[in-house]
């Protein structure tokens, strides 16, 4: 017999993982209102398109608010039926996913009927219907996609409440939570957004009655 001897030969391939660096993040859009004078109409917000005359509501920069450092902006409620917005710059995203975070103080006088929130408009400016629509009401904070209006959360009324959506384009899905405190599923919106150049922004507004005032403060929209 002829034993004929093998030689194995193991290949060993060395498999180097480059890791991107995870949780880099891009800031679209920051405004705490710090650059803004006292009285004036918020400098980085435009006010396009939406206001109607005499019964909008005022937009005004105002310092030392409710135990808050530094300016915030107030929305004044005018006459009944008032309704007003602002607008944001328009913010191109480079990622599935974004997160707006913001601060909003109302008043505990809840008893009048009022609304108070902002859209996150997508592509180009003013297509209705917006890609979300968030406001408080009633000391409630409420989340509309198309027509299904769900109640997200209490805020709490009389203080600075720190409300975070987290948007994830790839799946159609948000995730809002109001003090830190996390909804317990999250919201499945329509992707609207056009898929080759998409963009947001966001429209702030107002509606219905003349009081409470509400306070805004610390806008960051990332990516
Ligand atoms: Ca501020």
């Amino acid at each position: 017999m002829f034993l004929q001897k093998w030689v194995v030969i193991t290949l060993v391939v060395c498999l180097f993982t480059f890791t991107s660096v995870a949780g880099a993040e891009t800031v679209l859009f920051f405004e705490d209102f710090s650059s803004d004078a006292i009285g004036d109409f918020p400098s980085s917000f435009g006010r396009e398109g939406f206001l109607w005359g005499d019964v909008s509501p005022v937009f005004q920069v105002l310092d030392g608010l409710e135990g808050n450092d530094g300016k915030a902006l107030v929305v004044l409620g005018q006459e009944l039926g008032s309704q007003g917005y602002l607008t944001s710059p328009t913010m191109n995203l480079a990622k599935s996913d974004f997160v707006i975070e913001f601060d909003i103080f109302v008043p505990g006088e809840s008893e009048n009927k009022y609304d108070a929130g902002f859209y996150v408009f997508a592509n180009d400016p003013f297509v209705w219907p917006p890609f979300i629509n968030i406001y408080v009401g009633n000391g409630r904070l409420t989340v509309v996609e198309g027509s299904k209006e769900t109640t997200a959360g209490d805020v709490t009324m009389g203080q600075w409440n720190h409300i975070t959506l987290r948007s994830n384009l790839a799946d159609s899905t948000t995730i809002v939570s109001i003090n830190d405190q996390a909804l317990e599923r999250p919201y499945a919106f329509r992707t609207v957004i056009d898929a080759n150049t998409p963009k947001i922004y966001l429209a702030i507004f107002w509606r219905r009655d003349n009081r409470p005032d509400t306070y805004w403060d610390n806008f960051k929209v990332w990516q």
